[in-house]
């Protein structure tokens, strides 16, 4: 062996030696100064020793090349979730069906943390990395080998050679890399931060986003047999895995109890977020017994923690306008730390909410998020009401046009009546280019803004002319050529969309999605549409008088028409494809519910493919609903529909169903 190949050698083991101290034990021996010079030592000579460069030396880690998109991977052990409980009585019902099962008087159990990121499975052959992959739907995930090998923590090779070895664990964002990362608020939360990362087609960008992982599973082994789920975690620790930290063996379920309890208590010291704690049967040969349903295993749950809750200041009321005009009312809070992201901003949801709650500016108020995302008021502290608090009211006048603020009868909703005001503006152009509308690619929020202020758009039909003003918009500072082009392209596109999609697209008031839907289907062109009176429309199956009225007196205004008539000469489709024409009819009388994120449909291609043959969808599961088409971290509509006994079923399956 030459000099140079005995050295890039002992450096790939040096580096890997401390690269596992610092990144796997959180205990370096050594600076991160001597740790970046040994490892440009090691860059250099690989360049000068292409040939000698191996797959899993430590200058490897952000080797790969930005992709198109990611393969897909059949996961060969399924990755599972987990039965969520939501309190003690739950967890002991769930200790007794195990007791049961296994007619014992207490079962042991581990307890683990449970880590609020995103679960992947890493394969390893000859105790080398060789593949990663997203959960997906549990049984199939997506390829993101090259992102996860930028996370540090990841062993490259493991410590001893074992021919195949597949596990699972959860990739993660620590909390004080999120304060750094998400500083212009991208993320709303940790958890999203992470899975934007590791969907990164540029591994760099992956790379830059401090991603770790924590390991809980063996998902498969050869020439190993284990007794306990202890036992795995311990083998991992030993082949360099960063293991689950602070596991617990508890002896019986008071003792799992404890652990759950404490675990709530220290939630807030430690780390990185966690979504609640597992409880897992920690004998093999009893979870064997145990067994699984299509989705989770029975020797294990999940405990949910209560939404964490802050008491915080509130400073002032500020009034935001919506895209139809409504004014929402938020809170300016003093910032407060709540699961995983600093607030200053909550919703106060509308005049009623604040009304009934009695919430005064200068009161301390309890803060929660809702669905763990958007951060809500939800109570008064009244015992620190000092009396000098002031009681808000609803502007008169709209916030950003000074038009005059109405509150129609029977609404909680106060509304500008600007019909000019570029907050309208901003969220309607918004909801125009949005997924289930006109679907434009290249067309966010900031974007929008700059073409209003720019003047480049003053109404939707705007947008189908901009293809004339291409230079002047290279020109505008904040976009190259390339995406000009590819805005114009994606916007060009639209052109012959659906009509569904452009009335869904109009933000007609009391217009959602299907009944966007049933217009096209019940006239022929938008003319006909613009013409139709209230009686005509309320003949429409499942149209109220409220609709009707809504839609006549929207096509009414001069403004729309002037509107449509641009569209029009733009050339955008302005007639229905009529009816559909239900040629196969095997989801007649059925009705599904679709949750979750879909990977090869959108929800509402998912949702057209469903109507195409007869059948319906709803927004939520009762006892009529017949199928539940649950996508990655589907939530409460799956939980329900298990209680319920309605049938789930993942996407493959729906793809089965529609061949
Ligand atoms: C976590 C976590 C997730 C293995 C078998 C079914 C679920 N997020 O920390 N999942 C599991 O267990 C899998 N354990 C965990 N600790």
């Amino acid at each position: 062996m030459s000099e140079i190949e005995k050295r890039i050698k002992e450096l790939q083991d040096i580096l890997n030696y401390h690269g596992h101290k610092y990144y796997v034990e959180d205990n370096p021996e050594i600076s991160d100064f001597e740790y970046d010079a040994l490892l440009r030592e090691l860059e250099n000579l690989e360049s000068e020793r292409p040939d000698l460069v191996t797959e899993d030396s430590p200058t490897q880690r952000v080797g790969g090349k930005i992709l198109e998109g990611f393969e897909k991977v059949e996961h060969s052990v399924p990755m599972q979730s987990l039965l969520d409980v939501f309190n003690k009585e739950e967890l002991l019902a769930f200790d007794l069906r195990v007791r049961e099962a296994l007619g014992l008087e207490e079962v042991e159990y581990v307890v683990e943390r449970k880590i609020d990121g995103l679960s992947v499975s890493l394969e390893y052959e000859n105790g080398k990395f060789i593949r990663g992959s997203t959960r997906g739907d549990g049984k199939v995930g997506e390829d993101v080998t090259n992102n996860l090998k930028t996370v540090k923590s990841i062993p490259l090779s493991l410590k001893q050679d074992v021919p195949l070895i597949e596990v699972r664990g959860e990739v993660f964002i620590p909390k004080k890399d999120f304060a750094k990362i998400n500083a212009d608020q991208e993320f709303a939360n940790p958890r999203n931060a992470a899975a934007g990362s590791l969907r990164q087609l540029d591994p760099k960008v992956a790379a830059s986003r401090k991603l770790d992982i924590y390991v809980f599973n063996v998902q498969r082994v050869e020439g190993k047999e284990f007794k306990t789920h202890a036992e795995t975690l311990e083998y991992m620790k030993e082949l360099g895995f960063k293991v689950s930290p602070g596991y617990k063996i508890c002896k019986n379920i008071e003792e799992a109890w404890n652990e759950i309890v404490a675990i709530g208590e220290a939630r807030e010291q430690i780390g990185f977020e966690i979504d609640g704690a597992v409880v897992k049967v920690n004998a093999l040969a009893q979870r064997e017994i145990m067994g699984s349903t299509t989705k989770a295993p029975r020797w294990a749950v999940a405990y949910k923690y209560p939404a964490e809750k802050k008491k915080t200041l509130l400073k002032d009321i500020y009034v935001n306008v919506g895209r139809t005009g409504v004014l929402t009312p938020n809170a300016l809070l003093e910032p407060v730390r709540l699961a995983g992201t600093t607030v200053s901003r909550a919703t106060l949801h509308n005049m009623d909410y604040i009304k009934e709650k009695d919430i005064r500016i200068g009161d301390t108020v309890w803060v929660q998020k809702a669905g763990d995302i958007i951060p809500e008021v939800v109570e008064v502290v009244l015992s620190e009401r000092k009396g000098d608090e002031k009681e808000f009211n609803m502007p008169q006048n709209c916030p950003v046009c000074g038009s005059e603020v109405v509150r129609e009868g029977g609404e909680a909703a106060f509304r500008c009546t600007g019909d000019e005001c570029l907050a309208k503006l901003y969220r309607s152009i918004e909801h125009f280019a949005s997924r289930d509308a006109m679907n434009i690619e290249g067309l966010g929020p900031s974007i929008v803004e700059a073409l209003i202020e720019k003047g480049f758009i003053k109404d939707i039909a705007d947008l189908y002319t901009l293809y004339q003003r291409k230079d002047e918009l290279i020109n505008m500072d904040r976009m190259g050529k390339k995406s000009v082009e590819n805005l114009i392209n994606s916007i060009q596109k639209t052109k012959a969309n659906n009509i569904d999609r452009l009335l869904f697209g109009l933000g007609i008031r009391h217009i959602g999605l299907r009944a966007a839907q049933l217009l096209a289907e019940n006239f022929e062109t938008m003319d006909d549409i613009m013409h139709a009176s209230v009686e005509d429309l309320v003949n429409i199956p499942e149209y109220g008088e409220k609709m009707a009225q809504s839609v006549e007196s929207f096509f009414k205004q001069e403004q729309i028409q002037e509107i449509v008539k641009k569209l029009k000469d733009a050339g955008v489709n302005l007639k229905s494809s009529g009816k559909k024409q239900i040629k196969d009819s095997r989801f007649t009388g059925l009705t599904f519910v679709l949750t979750g994120t879909l990977s090869k449909f959108t929800r509402t291609e998912a949702g057209e493919i469903i109507q195409n043959f007869g059948g319906k969808t709803s927004g939520s599961v009762s006892k009529k609903t017949d199928y539940v088409l649950a996508g990655e971290d589907a939530g409460s509509k799956l939980d329900k529909a298990q209680q319920l006994g309605v049938k789930v079923i993942d996407e493959e399956e729906f793809k089965r169903m529609i061949e």
